[in-house]
């Protein structure tokens, strides 16, 4: 009955915003954050994903993010993914707000997508705040210099660092008004980003949540298809 709905709100929506977390991408082989074999096993995210830890530990920062860009370079868009491009490309009006920063969404050929935590590829200058390919810089004794020699971080947003412009709050006003809310593969853990699903809800939206296992969104959904989102999302995107 879920799926069959599912797919009629799909099928009857001319506007739909989709969150993605790191769940989506498990089946690519990416661990997800908090799950078993998770990316936080062994770390925790107050170690490594912050300005803090930066600061600290720049060179162990970098090699966390090396170990897990090499992950992601390696792992292939899985059907999921390929699932939600299908359903860009005849809805109306579609926003894919993504969490994750392993690169899968574009590659699979998303490009009404804003990736709010920024993508593992990219560095940014610390000086200038210029975005630039990792693959451009130069390492210098375990850390990454942007190529005219200045100190560069990952361009991705830490833990207690603002969401930049034109990301959240782009997201937040395109919730306003949506026929459905499409949420996969997230714990919902994060916020604010977790609020957005539940306001698209208030807002008007039909909240759907794509997911094996319960989590912070699931008491919110008008329905949850327990399930991994590379067989669930081609299911119901028709
Ligand atoms: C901010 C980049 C204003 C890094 C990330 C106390 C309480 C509440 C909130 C806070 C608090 N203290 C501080 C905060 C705010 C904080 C926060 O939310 N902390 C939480 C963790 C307690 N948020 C912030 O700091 C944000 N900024 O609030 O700005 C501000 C400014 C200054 C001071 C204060 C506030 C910035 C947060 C951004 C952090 N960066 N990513 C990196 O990637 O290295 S967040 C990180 O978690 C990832 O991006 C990840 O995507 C995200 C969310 O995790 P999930 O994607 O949901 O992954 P997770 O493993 O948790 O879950 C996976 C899910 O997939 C599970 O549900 C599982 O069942 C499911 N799954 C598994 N397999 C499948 C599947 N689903 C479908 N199919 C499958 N096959």
């Amino acid at each position: 009955m879920s799926l069959f709905s599912a797919r009629q709100h799909l099928a009857d929506a001319t506007s739909v915003l989709v969150i993605t977390g790191a769940g989506i991408s498990a089946e690519s082989g990416i661990p997800t954050f908090r799950g078993e074999g998770g990316l936080w096993k062994g770390f925790q995210a107050q170690d490594l994903a912050t300005p803090q830890a930066f600061a600290r530990d720049p060179k162990l920062v970098w090699e966390w993010y090396s170990w897990r860009r090499q992950i992601c370079n390696e792992a292939t868009p899985n059907a999921g993914h390929e699932a939600l491009v299908h359903l860009e490309g005849r809805i109306e009006r579609f926003l894919l707000t993504t969490q994750n920063v392993d690169g899968l969404h574009p590659r699979a050929g998303s490009r009404k997508l804003i990736e709010i935590h920024g993508c593992i590829d990219d560095a940014r200058c610390t000086e200038t705040g210029r975005v630039f390919p990792v693959e451009d810089g130069i390492w210098q004794d375990g850390v990454l210099l942007h190529p005219d020699g200045t100190q560069a971080r990952p361009h991705i947003l830490w833990f207690g660092e603002n969401y930049w412009d034109g990301t959240l709050d782009v997201a937040h006003g395109f919730a306003r008004k949506v026929d459905v809310c499409l949420v996969v593969g997230t714990s919902g853990m994060v916020y604010p980003p977790a609020a957005l699903a539940v306001f698209a809800q208030r807002s008007g939206a039909t909240l759907i949540e794509v997911n094996p296992r319960a989590g912070q969104v699931t008491p919110h959904a008008d329905i949850w298809l327990q399930g991994p989102s590379g067989e669930v999302l081609p299911e119901i995107v028709g």
